[in-house]
């Protein structure tokens, strides 16, 4: 038999991809190293960046014996704190959060967010909502001085099943753009919330006044929530290309 050729399934570390999982790395452990400290009940975040996040979590938890409680933002979270053997708790416990650390989607100069990419936007701001600092990691990917420069799936709006083409309507014709109801990978279906709900990506065509428009677009009826987060964090960490973790 001629001998097979290895060929890596994994890029180079220093392709883009490569790149950016070391920023993710930088800014978790960054954000867990600032901002928790013993005693304190945590909210974790969802996604891929969190990972590191609760990684180091887990090693400060072990090496410095801290007494850390943590409530999950999604399914997701709620499998990492438990495969991590942190403390597990929830809202009905612990509607009190002292830190709650999460990624985005998408950052601009104003902190404001997209979020949701994962489906997960709903509990995520539930949870940040709840905590005294509300603290954002990220690679440098997600930075950008306006929203839709760098995440072009638009913002993601978690609504009630039976609204969805009410909905999705009633955004384009008020806000311009389209709002597209996001199907699973394998196209059989819509994709289901935690919560059981669908999501629309509403593609907006220019930048908008974030603030007002994450207000009207919650009183349309149906919509459960945006992943638009206007205000909430309060710092956000970027894990540089060069290595180098920047703080907005
Ligand atoms: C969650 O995960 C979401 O709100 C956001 O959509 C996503 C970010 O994921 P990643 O860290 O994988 O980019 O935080």
């Amino acid at each position: 038999t001629p001998k097979l050729k290895h060929v890596s399934l994994f890029r180079s570390p220093s392709s883009r991809h490569g790149m950016a999982e070391e920023a993710k790395k930088l800014a978790g452990y960054a954000a867990v190293d600032n901002h928790v400290q013993n005693n304190q009940v945590v909210g974790v975040g969802s996604g891929s960046t969190i990972v590191y996040a609760v990684d180091r979590l887990a090693e400060r938890v072990r090496q410095e014996k801290l007494n850390i409680v943590c409530v999950p933002t999604s399914f997701q979270a709620r499998q990492l704190i438990l495969q991590h053997g942190l403390t597990l708790s929830d809202l009905d416990r612990h509607p009190e959060l002292d830190v709650a650390i999460d990624g985005a989607d998408e950052v601009d100069a104003a902190l404001t967010l997209i979020k949701g990419g994962g489906g997960c936007l709903t509990q995520e701001k539930i949870v940040a909502g709840c905590a005294k600092h509300f603290i954002v990691i990220a690679d440098f990917r997600k930075d950008s001085s306006v929203l839709g420069q760098q995440w072009k799936k638009g913002v993601p709006i978690e609504v009630i099943p039976m609204a969805y083409v009410p909905v999705s309507r009633t955004i384009a014709k008020r806000f311009g753009g389209e709002a597209v109801l996001r199907m699973a990978i394998s196209k059989a279906g819509p994709v289901v919330t935690d919560n059981s709900n669908f999501i629309l990506d509403w593609k907006f065509e220019h930048t908008h006044n974030w603030k007002e428009v994450n207000i009207a677009i919650k009183m349309i009826p149906g919509v459960v929530e945006t992943g638009l987060f206007v205000g909430m964090a309060e710092r956000v960490y970027f894990g540089m290309e060069d290595g180098n973790v920047g703080v907005r």
